[in-house]
């Protein structure tokens, strides 16, 4: 049987670490294209070279060319630009908009039968563009964020606690913004409920207050720290483990931007969402139930996402 093909659209920060993170751990041959000359070109060799000491098996190939990601089973896309220190994610609306509509229609045309994952920022309103842009049916698109922030929370979790990052459980939900919603309820420690763990006195309110707080701010943390781009490593690492669920039908639970057809009380649009990943796409879109308080800050980020899609049908009225 042939190795699945994996296509990088974007060969930048995230792009390249996903080229490598794909091989090495052999998910399929990967095709990286950007419009850049000579950078998907360069990443992939170079990658490519890394092949005889790491020992896996597949090709990779550098392009500018659409054609070549034909009959991809996967793309990933994060072309566009990131931001710098004093941005936010939705300064790059107009700008990323423009590239999503290229990255849609080469897609269309080319990998039409694709399991799409976009990292491009604004993330949520640029999933809802790619997705018409593309045409792909919506359970084929999907946009990573939450992996992301949920890994994010995790880690800060498993510090405060001292303990294994494999038994700290947690889920963020919303748009990926100022306003997503770090689920405290629905996080655990080995099985263990947050607010069972103040109450027992393993931490305090404040300081759960404050790593909900710098899970918020963990994207702008890292620009600060690295002035020239955003956060790369672990946004690759979260993207692949969505392309690997997909790839190998394994129904993970994954939070990630979803298409909502009324779920959480969200009907027609992408946000951030609990999801069952496998070989159909995003096979369901987990109906939780939020209480009062947690609805709140939901339809707050809910309602963030809405400003930037109707901002971007500003922009193109061909977006409905
Ligand atoms: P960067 O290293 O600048 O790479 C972007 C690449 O896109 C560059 O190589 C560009 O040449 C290329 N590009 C630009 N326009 C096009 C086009 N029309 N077609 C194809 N390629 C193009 O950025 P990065 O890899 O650090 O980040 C990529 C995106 O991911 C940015 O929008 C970031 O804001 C976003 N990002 C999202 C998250 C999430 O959690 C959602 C996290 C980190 C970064």
């Amino acid at each position: 049987m042939a190795r699945p093909k994996i296509a990088l659209i974007g060969a930048g920060q995230i792009g390249g670490t996903l080229a490598h993170l794909a091989a090495l751990k052999e998910l399929g041959d990967v095709v990286l294209f950007d419009i850049a000359e000579g950078t998907p070109q360069g990443k992939a060799l170079d990658i490519a070279e890394s092949g005889p000491s790491e020992g896996f098996d597949a090709t990779l190939k550098g392009t500018t060319d659409y054609a070549d990601i034909a009959g991809a089973d996967v793309c990933i896309v994060t072309a566009g630009v990131p931001r710098k220190p004093g941005m936010s994610r939705d300064d790059l609306l107009g700008i990323n908009l423009k590239v999503m509509k290229s990255v849609g229609e080469g897609i269309k045309e080319n990998a039409p039968d694709a399991f799409v994952i976009c990292i491009t920022n604004p993330l949520d309103a640029m999933v809802w563009a790619l997705q018409q842009y593309s045409g792909l049916p919506a359970e084929k698109v999907c946009g990573m964020a939450g992996v992301l922030d949920s890994a994010r929370f995790r880690h800060f979790l498993s510090v405060e606690f001292g303990v294994s990052m494999k038994d700290v459980t947690a889920f963020v939900l919303g748009g990926h913004g100022d306003t997503m919603v770090p689920s405290v309820r629905y996080s655990t420690v080995g099985g263990i409920p947050l607010p069972d763990l103040v109450e027992m006195g393993w931490t305090t309110q404040e300081k759960l207050d404050a790593i909900l707080q710098r899970t918020r701010d963990g994207g702008a943390e890292i620009v600060g720290l690295l002035k020239t781009g955003s956060a790369f490593y672990a946004p690759a690492t979260s993207a692949i483990e969505m392309a690997e669920a997909y790839l190998k039908d394994q129904k993970r639970v994954l939070p990630c931007a979803a298409y909502c057809n009324g779920e959480i009380g969200v009907d027609g649009m992408y946000v951030g969402v609990p999801t069952v990943i496998g070989a159909g796409g995003i096979e369901k879109v987990i109906d939780i139930k939020l209480n009062k308080e947690e609805q709140v800050m939901f339809d707050k980020s809910v309602d963030a996402v809405k400003g930037l899609v109707e901002a971007c049908k500003a922009i193109d009225s061909n977006l409905v």
